[in-house]
């Protein structure tokens, strides 16, 4: 097929080619090859479907457009700047500026453009998540959908169709071989998400070569066994055929859509048959003119913008996004009349904000040896937050009578193809999907948690790590959290996952210690609007803490804080403990009194709390000159010599647990208070 630029469409789509092309070349290093084949694709999305202002990229109702092939960025970028979408800045003000501009494309991946090698969320204005690691796109897409109908269900009212957006996600034979994917497109299947629709390249070609390397199954019939409606089109460039799968999307509503579009990577680059040119590096100025040359473009021409291009966007894109955006705006304006309430929560959200009073009332546990396990208090202490914030929802990876993370008052109900309005979701054994879909849901708005056992934080890592990098408040509860797992055994009982945990910049861990600290550390989650959070709590009880006695359980806030200080106020030693070994701590501290060793009790639930606290207040808390001190944590030592002043002690696992009664295995590990005593009376020399 000849190229010939000549309708504003073609030209349009050889525009995002070639502007794909170049940014690629000027770095020196990407993908061309899948923006090449990719952009009459998102072209026809954009101008004749998507419904998305770029004057306005945040309106609510907006349709969100994910690329989940984050390696393909120059498309989403070049689709950014030919559409016109504004800038807002991090403090959240709407500019007149581009988000990305010309310059910003002859500087794909540089230090400081709003180009950066994948899309960031954050960073660039019209990325609406952060992608690259295959797969998670599509996982953020299904938490965006679900979004959306919960949204639609909760706060539409007859005459108010406030929330009626699609959710597009974009992905490659590397999402599709991804498990994330899966478990979510399960997910999503399950739930009939018909306001989701996935537009799969399908080009047979990865890194190593042809997919048939290593992909040989039938991506449709695994769809449609999945219960997804799935359209097929045979040339990207059949724009019309484009049109009949996106409409066959909107037509369809009982189930989510794959179009499975089968494209010829490098579209248009004589060299097309050499994967390696298309997967990341640049086609080498000699193939750029020859492909130039193909699309009847001028070859010596680099980021050429025809006017009629972005006139175009302007005319279709922006025509139709500013009037979606101002009818909705109208009728907004009508619903804070109506719904004056409703209005109030949309618009906080939108803010990230609480509602006003959310913290006023903080449940108390009293003082209680035998206690309570803080998977039990931390459930109780979501149950009372949850009242008081409506859109505070979430669930657990089939867990909940474990996690303990249902909510059980009126009116919370449960999410599901039937009742799109539930806030207990039930995400199935899919914790990887979970954590993404959470991850989607905070990124429109809600406050999310997803929750399981701690050792399987393993299973959704990634998307873990997104969250932080992203800066987005999704909580994950993880219960079950050490050794106390007891009989079921080491594969249960995680020993390295807190470490891990707080090996993620940007993730705030927190640990509590008793009932009363699990309650702060609910609290301190939802004060973290622009980060995640990870609250890790026991299966087995713990003594609640007389807090009359000891110090308030509100130090978690500041991530740790004198529980208990040795008398006089001068200890010679210091103890530090988080969650379940903190009453081993306090146990210890006691024991050492009769020796005569004063011992100061330290809880840090939470290293990153503590770590930002002014150093003042962390010296007085650790001061500097008490070096004889020991750690107690069922969890592997690295992490904690910050706190040990170069000769203190550790308590704790250094390798994997076993199968038995808890406090059998406590034993057997040597993670006890007697062990606590020794080795505090041997670092203060008695
Ligand atoms: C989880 C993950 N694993 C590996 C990579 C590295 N990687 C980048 S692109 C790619 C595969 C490219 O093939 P495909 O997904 O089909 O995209 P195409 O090249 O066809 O655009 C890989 C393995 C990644 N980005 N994410
Ligand atoms: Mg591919």
């Amino acid at each position: 097929m000849s190229i010939t630029a000549n309708d504003l469409s073609q030209l349009s789509i050889n525009t995002i080619r070639t502007l794909s092309m170049d940014g690629v070349e000027a770095a020196g290093c990407g993908h061309p090859g899948t923006p090449m084949a990719l952009a009459p694709v998102t072209y026809q999305l954009w101008s004749e479907v998507l419904n998305y202002d770029p004057a306005s990229p945040l309106w609510p109702n907006r349709d969100r457009y994910v690329l989940s092939c984050g390696h393909a960025s120059m498309l989403i970028y070049s689709m950014l700047h030919l559409s016109g979408v504004r800038k807002i800045t991090a403090e959240g003000k709407l500019t007149d500026e581009p988000s990305v501009s010309l310059d910003d494309l002859r500087n794909f991946r540089q230090l400081g453009s709003a180009t950066p090698g994948h899309p960031e969320f954050g960073h660039t204005t019209g990325v609406e998540t952060t992608t690259g690691p295959l797969g998670q796109g599509c996982g953020n897409s299904v938490g965006m959908a679900i979004a959306g109908k919960w949204l639609a269900a909760r706060y539409n009212r007859p005459d108010f169709q406030l929330f009626n957006y699609n959710v597009y996600a974009q992905c490659s034979d590397g999402d599709l071989m991804e498990g994330v994917a899966c478990e979510a497109a399960s997910l999503a299947g399950h739930l009939k998400l018909d306001n989701l629709c996935w537009i799969y390249d399908d080009n047979s070609i990865t890194i190593e070569g042809r997919t048939k390397l290593a992909f040989s199954e039938d991506v449709a019939t695994r769809f449609e066994g999945l219960g997804w409606n799935v359209v097929r089109v045979a040339d990207p460039n059949d724009l019309g055929a484009l049109s009949v799968a996106y409409d066959a999307f909107e037509n369809c509503s009982d189930a989510p859509t794959l179009i499975i579009v089968t494209t010829v990577i490098g579209y248009g680059s004589p060299n097309k048959a050499d994967t390696s040119k298309a997967h990341g590096e640049a086609l080498g100025a000699e193939e750029v003119k020859l492909t130039k040359e193909a699309y009847g473009w001028p070859a010596d021409a680099q980021f050429l913008v025809p006017p009629e291009v972005t006139e175009h966007f302007q005319n279709t894109l922006g025509q139709r996004g500013s009037e979606a955006r101002e009818d909705w705006e109208d009728l907004f304006a009508k619903y804070q009349k109506a719904h004056p309430e409703d209005a109030k929560d949309l618009l906080q959200m939108q803010r990230r904000e609480l509602p006003t009073g959310w913290d006023t009332e903080i449940i108390e546990f009293p003082a209680d040896a035998k206690g309570v396990a803080t998977r039990n208090s931390g459930g109780k202490a979501l149950n009372a937050f949850a009242k008081k914030i409506p859109w505070l929802l979430g669930g657990s990876a089939d867990l909940a009578p474990s996690t303990k993370t249902l909510l059980e008052f009126d009116d919370t109900g449960n999410f599901s193809a039937d009742d799109y309005a539930g806030r207990n979701f039930h995400f199935g054994i899919r914790e990887h999907a979970m954590a993404a879909a959470v991850n989607g849901m905070a990124l429109s708005g809600l406050r999310p948690y997803g929750a399981t056992f701690f050792v399987f934080s393993d299973y959704l890592r990634p998307s873990m790590r997104l969250s932080a990098i992203m800066g987005i408040p999704s909580v994950l509860v993880f219960t079950h959290d050490s050794i106390g797992v007891g009989e079921d055994g080491p594969t249960h009982q995680p020993v390295e996952q807190l470490a891990a945990a707080r090996a993620i910049p940007g993730l705030v861990v927190i640990r509590p210690g008793d009932a009363n600290e699990s309650v702060y550390a609910w609290k301190a989650a939802l004060e973290n609007s622009h980060r995640p959070t990870a609250i890790i709590l026991t299966r087995q009880n713990l003594p609640t803490l007389d807090r009359t006695k000891y110090a308030s359980a509100e130090g978690t806030l500041k991530g740790g804080y004198v529980l208990s200080d040795a008398e006089g106020g001068k200890p010679d030693a210091i103890l530090l403990a988080t969650g379940s070994e903190l009453s081993l701590a306090v146990a210890a501290q006691e024991e050492l009194a009769k020796s005569g060793v004063k011992a100061r009790v330290v809880s840090l639930p939470s290293f990153e709390l503590f770590d930002e606290q002014p150093q003042a207040y962390q010296d007085e808390v650790l001061p500097p000159e008490i070096t004889a001190r020991v750690a107690i944590e069922a969890g592997v030592r690295q992490g904690w010599d910050r706190y040990l002043a170069g000769r203190g002690a550790f308590v704790g696992m250094d390798g994997f647990g076993m199968s038995a009664p808890f406090e059998q295995i406590y034993e057997a590990v040597g993670i006890t208070s007697a062990k606590v005593v020794e080795e505090a009376k041997r670092l203060v020399g008695k």
